[in-house]
């Protein structure tokens, strides 16, 4: 299932410090951040997939966090619904780009749902799906509808209780039968049946990675979650992420990754 054909990114735009974030790191160097980028599409490509990148829209501060814009699949993809006003509109941005790939195979999550892309995980023909402070019930229930049309099945991971922002901000599936999660993470019962990786506390950020064909991108300065990985027999590439976590945004927020086939 990690066979991707190409990742779709945009790069940060001038504006990105004013995105929303918690702000608990300071604010990101913009130049650093856009030298980051960089080294990240350099990361998916050297894995062998081709990477589309967008140029920079002011417009959108978080625009960058292409993740969230679309969810796609080998069979259909899924516009998401933004609650934060902020991010309202960069739907727009993402839907010309998916419908060259797409055409009408094409579903939007409808208010009063709220969904980001964040909030979807995907272990093959299975879906894990956050409720969070972004994506809200029904716009959980739109989509385990939607993707079921298409032969997906859904677990919802109910994280409302959790301070973090999105489902794949603490964990990711890495193929293997294998999940790697934050401690808060650690419990969830969608779980069941899969091998779980717990990162270290002090090295939450780690449990949001990506799989490309036999490699693991994960951010770089985690080394025990590296140790873990590595001794659990996965390869692993490292990039730098210090600027784009200062907006809240994990390694996997910064690309759509598109299987093939569709
Ligand atoms: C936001 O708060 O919406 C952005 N600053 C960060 C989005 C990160 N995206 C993700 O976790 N998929």
């Amino acid at each position: 299932m990690f066979d991707y054909e190409r990742a779709i990114t945009r790069t940060p735009c001038d504006r990105f410090t004013e995105g929303l974030t918690h702000g608990l790191l300071g604010k990101p160097d913009v130049k650093l951040a856009q030298r980051q980028h960089e080294r990240y599409v350099a990361a998916l490509r050297s894995c062998g997939i081709e990477v589309i990148v967008l140029p920079p829209e002011n417009e959108f501060p978080d625009s960058c966090f292409t993740e969230d814009e679309v969810i796609v699949t080998d069979r259909v993809a899924v516009i998401p619904s933004f609650c934060r006003p902020l991010r309202q509109g960069e739907e727009n941005l993402m839907r010309p780009v998916i419908e060259a790939y797409y055409g009408d195979r094409i579903e939007t999550i409808q208010k009063p749902g709220t969904l980001e892309g964040g909030d979807i995980c995907r272990d093959g023909n299975h879906f894990f799906v956050g409720i969070s402070s972004r994506t809200n019930e029904e716009g959980a229930r739109q989509f385990a509808e939607i993707v079921g049309r298409y032969g997906f099945t859904c677990d919802f991971c109910d994280i409302r209780g959790i301070k973090i922002l999105h489902l794949s901000t603490g964990m990711s599936y890495i193929g293997d039968n294998t999940v790697i999660c934050c401690p808060a993470f650690r419990n969830l019962p969608a779980y069941r049946g899969y091998r779980v990786i717990v990162t270290d506390e002090a090295e939450a950020y780690a449990a949001n990675c990506v799989r490309i064909k036999d490699t693991v991108i994960m951010p770089e300065g985690f080394p025990n979650t590296e140790k873990q990985l590595r001794e659990a027999g996965f390869n692993i590439l490292t990039t730098p992420m210090s600027e784009i976590e200062k907006q809240d945004g994990g390694l996997s927020c910064l690309s759509v990754r598109m299987p093939k086939r569709i």
